[in-house]
């Protein structure tokens, strides 16, 4: 059973009107149709899994769609981003075509890693890797952002693209990990630009956040004893996530140092497909679902006049067809050929 929280969160200040005054319509809604693709590709993703077409692992990001969206819209997609097995919107958010992922999640050739990561190891130019071991983004977020200062200080390399920051996401249950201490510590001594993102949904699969980690909240405790900045954000709601990352950005740009974030959210789904999450009451799921972010987000921007509730449907219902275009597309591609079994493996 979930324990009640007693944690009060000081959630980093901000004003979705200044937001909306900053971004303009256009940019918000283009961010309000990343949210709807990202949640129309997990209800159809789920939906095939669930006809028996998708193997393997699956879990799903609905609920915290916010977070992603946000944190991409406020640091750019270039910089070095890495997360869990929970991947499927940061892919989306860097570029990765529906199509490529579908293909991935049913694993044909054209698939995102040619059908041999599936739903766990989704990745882009931009993106390390989704990490199928909890807390094993951590080092290679750090190792990010170590590189992004060796090539600031070695000369011969200052031409080479380079980026300001790493993003490394990661769950409220890999906050106890070894990883995730040793990786801090390294970022705090050697003032690496790593931005850690624990966004806690209050869940580490079945084991409430109250019963796995000794003190909240998380970042204003743990990070003290890094000698860190902390922040905490409202993750259902995308105008104090983008408030809150684009501060920490511009910091992090003119005095380049980690830092780390809790990010409070909810998942509305088990932890994954194969979880009926018994553990969460109905009541208690349909209170957080309450906060849904899409609809926090749509209601600020119908206030603001960007769109009606009609405008809302219809793009919602653009976004869902564009996955089932992508899904029928995908089931048709072909299925890699026997005799590249095994390409791509390095084990000995
Ligand atoms: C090192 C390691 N230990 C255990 C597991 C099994 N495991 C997979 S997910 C998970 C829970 C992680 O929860 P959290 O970090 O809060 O992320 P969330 O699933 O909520 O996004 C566990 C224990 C694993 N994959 N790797």
């Amino acid at each position: 059973m979930k324990k009640q929280s007693t944690v009060k969160y000081n959630f980093h200040p901000s004003d979705p009107s200044q937001v909306i005054a900053k971004l303009g319509k256009e940019a918000l809604l283009l961010q309000l149709k990343k949210m709807l693709l990202i949640r129309n590709f997990e209800i159809r993703s789920e939906a095939t899994y669930l006809q028996g077409k998708i193997g393997g692992f699956f879990h799903s990001y609905m609920g915290q769609e916010a977070v992603q969206a946000a944190a991409v819209c406020a640091m750019g997609v270039d910089q070095w981003w890495a997360t869990s097995y929970r991947c499927h919107a940061l892919a989306l958010l860097l570029g990765a075509t529906p199509l490529e992922l579908l293909s991935e999640l049913l694993g044909k050739a054209s698939g995102n890693a040619a059908g041999r990561g599936g739903s766990m190891h989704f990745f882009t130019e931009r993106l390390l890797g989704g990490f199928g071991i909890v807390g094993g983004q951590i080092p290679i977020a750090t190792g990010a952002a170590f590189t992004i200062n060796y090539l600031k200080s070695v000369p011969e390399l200052k031409e080479r693209k380079n980026c300001d920051v790493a993003i490394c996401f990661l769950g409220d249950g890999a906050v106890a990990q070894g990883s995730f201490h040793e990786s801090l510590n390294m970022a705090a001594l050697w003032n690496l630009p790593c931005v850690y993102v624990v966004e806690n949904n209050q869940w580490g699969m079945g084991t409430h956040v109250n019963r796995a980690i000794s003190v909240e909240p998380i970042a204003e405790n743990k990070a003290a004893s890094f000698g860190m900045q902390a922040y905490t954000f409202d993750g259902m709601d995308f105008f104090n996530c983008y408030s809150g990352f684009k501060h920490v950005f511009e910091k992090m740009k003119s005095t380049p140092k980690p830092v780390l974030i809790e990010v409070v959210t909810e998942r509305f789904r088990g932890h994954s497909i194969s979880d009926p999450a018994n553990y969460r009451s109905k009541d208690e799921l349909q209170t957080c679902m309450q906060r849904d972010p899409l609809v926090i987000m749509f209601k600020n921007l119908e206030r603001a006049g960007f769109l009606t509730e009609e405008q809302y449907h219809a793009m919602d219902k653009e976004q869902k067809e564009i996955v089932i275009a992508a899904l029928k597309q995908a089931e048709e591609s072909s299925w890699p050929d026997p005799i590249t079994l095994e390409e791509d493996v390095f084990a000995p």
